[in-house]
This record gives C-alpha cells, structure tokens and sequence, in this order.
C-alpha cells in the first residue's frame, strides 16, 4: 500500500441523513481533503457544498478541549466523578424520574446505544429523549400506527424508478442535495414528474412541474382529498386491501366528508391545480412521496404522516420498485437512534417500552436490575419539568436546546435555575455550554468512531483520520465511565465501539424471528476486524435468513408489524394549527433551513466559503406585505410573538405567500445580536407524537428604527455594542453587518477601535472618507500596503460590493487609487467583483453567471457550468442557477 493511499479513510458525511460516504486523506502537512466515495451506495462519489466544504470546518479553533467545572478546567476524573455523584445523589433522594438525558441525532449509534440503556436499563426511568422528537417523532409515530413499527419501507432507489415524485414539505435541493441530485438526474434521463407542495417556491421547485404553495398546515386536506379522488376514480387496490390492510371503509369515510371545494378553500389552492395533482398521481403506480418538516413539524404531524401512508396503502404502492411513502431523515443519525430506542417512548432495537415480553427481553438480555415501565417525558415536556424542578438534573449531548426548541428563551431560563447541567459537545462556547455546570469535550467527526444509519436504512461506518485533539473524549466512554461510578461497572466494560455495535446487534435478534423489522444479527459476532471492515449495508441483515433479508424494500409482501400482520389505515379529520393570525399576530412565521448552514452554525460557519452563500439572519416577505407595512428590501426588521422578538435583514420576495414570512433556523447569539428563531417559536405539540409545531407561528413585522448601518471587515473576530450586529467568517478575517439606534458621537473614534482591535495599533494606516451629502463614513485600514479592516457606515443600508471586499483582507494596496477605489465599495480595475457567490464549489458569484447567461453561453444550467464552471462540481447550486436563467429569460421577455 502507498502512503498515500494508506492515509485516506472511509467514511460518512456527519451532516444531513442522505448519508454520504466521503474519502477523507490527509497529507504528510496535515492537511486534509475531501472527495465522495465512488463506492458508497448513497451517493456514488458525489458530495454537496456541506460535504465539499468538510475539511474547512476542521480547524480547532473554538474547541472544547478539557473537562470543565463551573468554567474551570479540571481533569476527567473529577468531572466524571461529579456527575456521577451528583446523579447518584438525586436519584437517591428524589428518585430516577429526577434526572434526564436529552441527546441527539447526531449521536453515533454506539453512543446513542449506551446512554438509552444507562437510563432506561440502569436508572430506570425513560426520561431519555432527543432532537429527533423535533425532527422525525411525527415519521416515527405515523409509521408505527400504519405498519405496527417504525421502518421506512423503500429506498433511495426508489427515487429513481418512479414516475412520479411528490415532495411534501421538503426542501430536497438544499436538505437532502445529493438525493435532490440523483432525482434531478432520473427526471432529465426518463421524464420523472415533480410534484412539489411546499407553501414556499423554494429551490426545490426548479425540477417541479407542478407546485402547490399550500396554505401551511392544510396537507391533511389535500391528501384526504386524494383518497377520495382515488376511490372515486376507480384508483383503489382493492385486492390488495382485501387481503393486507384493515380501516380502509373508516378512512375513505373521514377523506370523503370534504367536498373538493373545501380543500381548495382550506389548501388557498386553485381547483385546477389539485386535480391536476390528483390525476396525476392516480394514473401513476410508480408513485413516490417523499415528506419531511413541512409534514413532521406540525399540531397535525402524525396524521399529515397517516393521511399520505393512507394513500399509498390504498394503491398498494408500497415497499415496491419507485413506490411507496418516504420520510427522509435529517440528521446523520435520526435513524440509529431510533433503532437503540433513543426516544422517551421507545425501547431498544424497536422494541416497544409498553410491551411488558419486549421490557423482558431487553432486561433480560442487559441484565439489568430494573426497566423502564412506562414511557418518559418528551422533549418539550422534559424542559417543562426542569423548568418546574420535577428534572433537578439534565446531561445534554451533541445538540443545542437553547437555540433549537421553541420558546427558546424559557428553555434558558429553566436550564439557568437547574441545579445540575451537564453538557457534552466539540465546541467550548454555544448557548447551551454556556449553562453547563459540568462541560465534558467530546470528539468531533474525523475523530470519532462508530456507525451511523441513513434515511434508507443503510448502515455505514464513520472512520477517524485525526488524533483526539486536548482531552477529548467519544461520548459513549464518557457515558460509560459514569455508569461505571454510578455502580453500574461490569454492564459497561466495552473496550470499544465495535464491542457496543455487536452487542447492540446480538439484541436485534434474540426472540426476534421475524416478528421484528430491526434485526442485524448477522453482526451480532462481529469483531474489531469485522467492525473495522465494515461496509455500507442496508437492514435486515439477519442471521440466519442472510440472502432473504438482504431485500432492500420493507412490505413488499404485504406483511405488516401490526399483531395480525396487517397495514392499518387511519382516519384523519382535518384540523387547524394550534395558533392562527390575529389583529396582533397578523402573519404566520414559517421557519427551516439554508443551503450552506448545518442548524445552529458550530461547525458549518468556521468555513468562510460556506458563509458566503447568505451570510446574515433573513426574513422573506411578500412585496405587498412589504409595502403595507412600510417594510423595505434591505432594510432591518423586528419580527416579535407572543414567546420573543428577533431582528433580521428583509429579503422581499414573490416566492413567499403573502401573510405569511419565514426566517431560517440557524442564527444563535453566538453570530447575531438577536436571531434566535425559536425564542419566537410557541411549543404546540402533535397529541400523538409530541412533536412542536415549528413551522406555523403568529407573529407580527416592524421596520427595526435603524438611525444608521455598517458593513466592517476585520482580521479577529470583532465585538460590538450596537444594537444589531451579525458576524460571519471571511477568508483571513470575520466580516459583519450592523445596524444602530444612535450613531456614536464620533465615527473617526468608533472605527479606530474596531479596526485597532485587529492587530497592533501603530502602523496602522487609517484612510477614511466622510461623503456630507449621503452622510456616509467609510474607513479603510492598512498595514504595510495590506489591507486589515474597513468600516463602511450610512444613513441607509450600505451598498458596497460586500463579497468583493471580503476578499480583500490581506491584499496589497499600493497604488492610492485602488485604496479610494475599495473605500468607494467598488471592485478596482481589474479585481472583478464576483457578487453573492452562487456557486461554493468553484467560487463563481451572481454577476459572473449573469454575464455568462446574456453572452449567450448559458441558456441551460448546464450550459453556464461549461462557461464558468459554476454547479459543475457538488450541484447544490445548479437550482439557483436555474432560477437565474428563468428570471433572465422572464425580463428579456418582459
Ligand atoms: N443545508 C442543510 N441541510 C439540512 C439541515 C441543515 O441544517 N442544513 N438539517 C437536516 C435536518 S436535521 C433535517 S430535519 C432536514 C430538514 O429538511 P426539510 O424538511 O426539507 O427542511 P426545512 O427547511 O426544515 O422544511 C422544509 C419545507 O417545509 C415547508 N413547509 C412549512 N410548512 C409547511 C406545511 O404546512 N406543509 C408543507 N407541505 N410544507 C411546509 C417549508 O416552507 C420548507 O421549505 O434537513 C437536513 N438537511
Ligand atoms: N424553528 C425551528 N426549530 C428547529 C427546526 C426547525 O426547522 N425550525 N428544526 C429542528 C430539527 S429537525 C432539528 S434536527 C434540531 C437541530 O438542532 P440542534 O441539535 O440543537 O442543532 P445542532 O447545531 O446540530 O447541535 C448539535 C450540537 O452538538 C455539537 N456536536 C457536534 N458533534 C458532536 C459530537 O460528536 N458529540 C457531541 N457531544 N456534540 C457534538 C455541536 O457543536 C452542537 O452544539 O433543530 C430543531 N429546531
Ligand atoms: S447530501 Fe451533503 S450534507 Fe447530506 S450527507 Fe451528502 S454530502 Fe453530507
Ligand atoms: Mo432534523
């Protein structure tokens, strides 16, 4: 072997849940670079701007490196000594259900595995949930009621066998980018048709011939109306009915009481529009519906879930070649979670906790003294009782509550007054660290070690190619080591991941036989070289049945996990949101994600490319909200609910419904001065699943009072007093947005200290420029010719070249005319200003592919990629371009 090829390792892409294999080599430097693996089932050597941009992010900067106590640092022995103790005392005291887990989808299934049986197994109580209970509970809750367990029956493959592809509430272009990719190819190669319905025109509606900008919320009455527009239509499989599934008659009863005039009141779509979908999806069997927040993060999430599974039920398109209901995960590892039972309600290996034979065969197996005899609290509640001190102490893992759960700011609050926190995580400072009592360092991808399951049920490893960097520590030996002190010792001695993945493995299928779709067994003897060597496989793989579970598609056979091996059709009454618009609520806040962001920014911001697709918080409004409430494009606005208020720039825009806006996730105090979407968000639960209703709250829009703004650009990360500000990495510096309801007395003064704090004061060389007429002030710092800050400021949103400037930091300006060229905001002759980058791969910014698109070169995306080599290398961008040229195509018309 070369030393070469000896040093690139495979692994998976620690983002969203297509999960990418990725081909990670680092050189003799240190350096490391990324490819995707060619061999990888999910994505065939193809990677999106996230995974292209993976080695960015690897900085330590920012790391978590020891133990922590009360900020202190200190060693892992009295760290783990404490939190022991501490758990140990309360449970004592005020019994198991006084203490929590609250952990994540982006645990590794070794982790996830480990800590659900500490607490279910060892401390007995089921006061373990996760992020996922954001993200899939309503999936999992749905699935369950249909099939009798949670499996995602089909596979991405599916995707491009079908037909048809409907994507409910799904952002495929920019969440799940490489499964947005493979489809995008299917529909050029075979005519796939896209049906997209989604309340936005969102990037995914570029491959989308028809979209349906649904009223948010109504999708139980659009797809009721589709059961009875089958049945109607003679579309029904009723001898697959007959003989697989029970409730149809219930079902059809609860879908036909709403006549088609009533869903399209309901839906505010046109009834054209909904036929034409209707038709279209019952002249086509090989349907695929794929759904993810839209549908999950909803008051009616389960039976969103249930009115689409009663669809496919009743067509019999299910578990087949490109049909079937598809609900694709978000995290990495949503899906190994929930195959350990890493949610309050569930047990492990799909088992359920209800189940007194399924509590036996875990206990048995774990030995355990006791289990968890009912379920526990959820997320939400789980925050609810911390903040009524019936939690007294909580261990948070790899997620970050204090920005990613609604009411947010009480969320704080209750973490604040806890009597005992404790936070695993890679980065020192997060809003949540910041209420750690115990702060424990855990290892990052590229460190870590383990397994992860994608949204099709294919397991993969993730490898490490770095040394554990300070202190730092795999989350399952931290939570093994306080099992270990709790008492708990001879249940936890694994001398490594590959140890927790067999056992793991062994209870899929112990008493299993069939009766469970969760069965790894042929794994359950795998040893560290096996484990090493593991290659990417889809489940079932059990043990003895090795050849037949190697099928890739779940019920294909009709034979459900319910007791009588039936599919159950649920009646799903159409209702409103939990909250509507009043006259001091007038619109409903829609929220989700960006295309370059992984939620809340720990490791996606530490790369400046990523940052330069959109790199400030956003609210998206109708023009005509806009202009009614005297709101402009550019300007600053304060959007405020019931729970909180944030301030983000105003990006005015036809693909937004009026009434209604939408601000992404991502922003933490940590970038912005005031950003936390969820401080916004009210806690509104799905009865069955318990999941938060993200996506629909009332909330109210005002211009932010800004007397003046700024654009600055500075070598170390700067700190401001202003009333808004924003910060974002920039190549060799940070680059931020500001705003202010005062302008300081003196300008000269306020720049001179922002820009001195880059570096040594003297020899620095300030070039300021004061325009009397537009009252702006603009500074410009330089050290030996090189550039090393700027301030721009104005009475009005400040229009300079933003992403040419970011550029500039540590070019050499010798010539004074390209000094006043840049304190002008304008790119000198020949630096070409790029615009917004579009393209992260390659750079290439908006006024390139412009120029690309009116020379001619580039009326097709592919077209625009030969001439500038924009979206020709992860893709993730070529559905911006595509907007590009159509709105190009539209003005040229018009
Ligand atoms: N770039 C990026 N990719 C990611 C992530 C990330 O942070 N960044 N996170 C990952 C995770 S954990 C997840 S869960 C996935 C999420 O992936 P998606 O679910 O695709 O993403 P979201 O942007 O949250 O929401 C999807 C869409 O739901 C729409 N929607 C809102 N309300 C309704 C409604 O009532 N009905 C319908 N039909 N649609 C509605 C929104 O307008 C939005 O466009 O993404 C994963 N991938
Ligand atoms: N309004 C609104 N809110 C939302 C959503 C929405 O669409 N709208 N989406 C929801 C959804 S679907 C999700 S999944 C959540 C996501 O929300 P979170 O889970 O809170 O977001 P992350 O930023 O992914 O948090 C992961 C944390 O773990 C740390 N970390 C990374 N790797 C490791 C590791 O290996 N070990 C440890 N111990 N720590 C690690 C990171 O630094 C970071 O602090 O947000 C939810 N909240
Ligand atoms: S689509 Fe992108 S973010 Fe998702 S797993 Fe693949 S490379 Fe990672
Ligand atoms: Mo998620």
């Amino acid at each position: 072997m070369t030393a070469e090829a000896a040093a690139t390792v495979r692994t998976t892409c620690p983002y969203c849940g297509v999960g990418c294999g990725v081909l990670a080599s680092r050189a003799a430097d240190g350096t490391v670079s990324v490819a995707g693996d060619p061999d990888h089932p999910a994505n065939a050597g193809r990677l999106c701007s996230k995974g292209a941009a993976l080695a960015e992010t690897l900085s330590l900067e920012g790391r978590l490196l020891h133990p922590l106590i009360e900020g202190r640092r200190t060693g892992w022995d009295d760290a783990l000594d404490l939190v022991a103790r501490r758990f140990g005392e309360l449970i004592a005291v005020h019994g198991p259900d006084s203490v929590a887990f609250y952990v994540s989808g982006q645990l590794l299934t070794e982790d996830y595995y480990v800590a659900n049986k500490l607490m279910k197994g060892f401390i007995g109580s089921a006061n373990i949930d996760t992020n996922s209970r954001l993200c899939m509970a309503s999936s999992v809750a749905g699935h369950r009621r249909a099939f009798g367990s949670d499996t995602v029956p089909g596979c991405y493959e599916d995707l491009e066998l079908a037909d048809l592809v409907v994507l409910v509430g799904s952002n495929l272009a920019w969440c799940h980018p490489v499964l947005f990719q493979r489809l995008s190819a299917a529909r050029a190669a075979r005519g796939t048709k896209v049906v997209v319905v989604d309340p936005r025109a969102t990037a995914t509606c570029e491959i989308a011939d028809l979209h349906l900008p649904l009223v948010s919320g109504s999708d139980v009455a659009l797809f009721n109306g589709l059961l009875a527009h089958l049945h109607a239509r003679d579309a029904i499989d009723h001898a697959w009915i007959e003989a697989h599934a029970s409730g149809y008659q219930a079902a059809l009863d609860t879908a036909q009481s709403m006549p088609l005039a009533d869903i399209a009141r309901i839906t505010g779509l046109g009834e054209a529009d909904i036929l034409r979908f209707y038709e279209l999806f019952a002249a086509t069997a090989k349907t695929v519906t794929v759904y993810s927040q839209g549908v999950n993060q909803s008051s009616a999430g389960t039976d969103k879930v249930s009115a689409i599974i009663n669809c496919h039920l009743a067509t019999g398109r299910i578990g087949k070649p490109g049909a079937g209901p598809f609900s694709v995960t978000g995290q990495p590892n949503a899906m190994g979670g929930r195959e350990v039972g890493g949610l309050a309600n569930m047990l492990a290996a799909h088992m359920d906790i209800e189940n007194a034979s399924h509590r036996h065969i875990v206990q048995s197996f774990w030995q355990s003294p006791g289990i968890a005899a009912r379920p526990g609290l959820k997320a939400i509640d789980m925050f609810r009782a911390v903040a009524d001190g019936r939690i007294k102490a909580i261990w948070i893992m790899a997620t970050n509550p204090v920005d990613s759960l609604p009411e947010a700011d009480l969320v704080r609050a209750a973490l604040r007054q806890c009597p005992f926190v404790v936070v695993s995580d890679i980065e020192r400072h997060t809003d949540t660290t910041a209420l750690a009592h115990v702060l424990l360092p855990s290892l990052a991808w590229g460190e870590k070690d383990g397994t992860v399951t994608n949204s099709e049920r294919c397991i993969s490893r993730q490898r490490p190619f770095l040394p554990a960097p300070g202190e730092a520590r795999a989350d399952w030996w931290q939570l093994a080591e306080v099992a270990r002190r709790m008492g708990f010792g001879s249940h936890f001695r694994y001398s490594g991941p590959a140890a927790i993945f067999a056992e793991h493995a062994r209870l899929s299928y112990i008493a299993n036989a069939g009766t469970r779709d969760f069965d790894i067994g042929a794994y359950a003897d795998a040893d560290g070289a096996a484990y090493d060597a593991l290659e990417p496989f889809h489940w079932p793989r059990s043990l003895e049945d090795y050849t037949a579970s190697r099928q890739r598609r779940f019920f294909a056979d009709g034979r459900f996990y319910t007791p009588d091996r039936r599919g159950r059709f649920v009646p799903t009454p159409w209702r409103q949101p939990a909250t509507a618009v009043s006259a001091a609520w007038p619109l409903i806040l829609n929220t989700g994600r960006i295309r370059d962001q992984w939620h809340t920014m720990t490791r996606s911001a530490k790369s400046a490319r990523l940052m330069r697709h959109l790199a400030e918080p956003f609210v998206e409004i109708h023009p005509d909200d806009a202009t009614r409430l005297g709101l402009a494009s550019a300007h600053l606005a304060e959007i405020t609910s019931a729970h909180g208020s944030v301030v983000a720039r105003l990006l005015l825009t036809t693909r937004q419904l009026p009434g209604r806006v939408f601000v992404p996730m991502h922003w933490t105090d940590h970038f912005a001065s005031r950003a936390r979407v969820d401080s916004l968000v009210g806690a509104h639960l799905d009865p069955v699943s318990g999941q938060p209703e993200l996506k629909h709250t009332p909330v109210q829009i005002r211009p932010f009072p800004a007397a003046w703004y700024g654009f600055a650009l500075c070598c170390r990360r700067p700190v401001f007093r202003s009333e808004y500000w924003a910060v974002a990495k920039a190549k060799g510096g940070w680059r931020a947005e500001l705003a202010g309801l005062r302008a300081p007395a003196d300008w000269t003064e306020t720049a001179h200290a922002l820009l001195a704090g880059n570096g040594k004061q003297d020899g620095l060389d300030v070039l300021a420029y004061f325009d009397r007429s537009t009252g702006q002030h603009r500074f410009a710092a330089f050290e030996d010719d090189r550039l090393t800050g700027a301030l721009f400021v104005s009475p009005e949103p400040v229009a300079v070249a933003r992403d040419f400037i970011a550029d500039q930091l540590d070019a050499t300006f010798s010539a004074h005319t390209e000094r006043f060229r840049l304190l002008a905001g304008r790119a000198p002759a020949g630096r070409p200003d790029a615009g917004p980058i579009v393209c992260a791969c390659f750079e290439v910014g908006r006024t390139r592919i412009l120029e690309a698109i009116r020379g001619g070169g580039g009326a097709s995306v592919e077209a625009v990629g030969a001439a500038t080599s924009a979206g020709t290398n992860c893709g993730s961008c070529r559905a911006e371009i595509g907007e590009l040229i159509h709105a190009a195509c539209l003005a040229k018309a018009g």
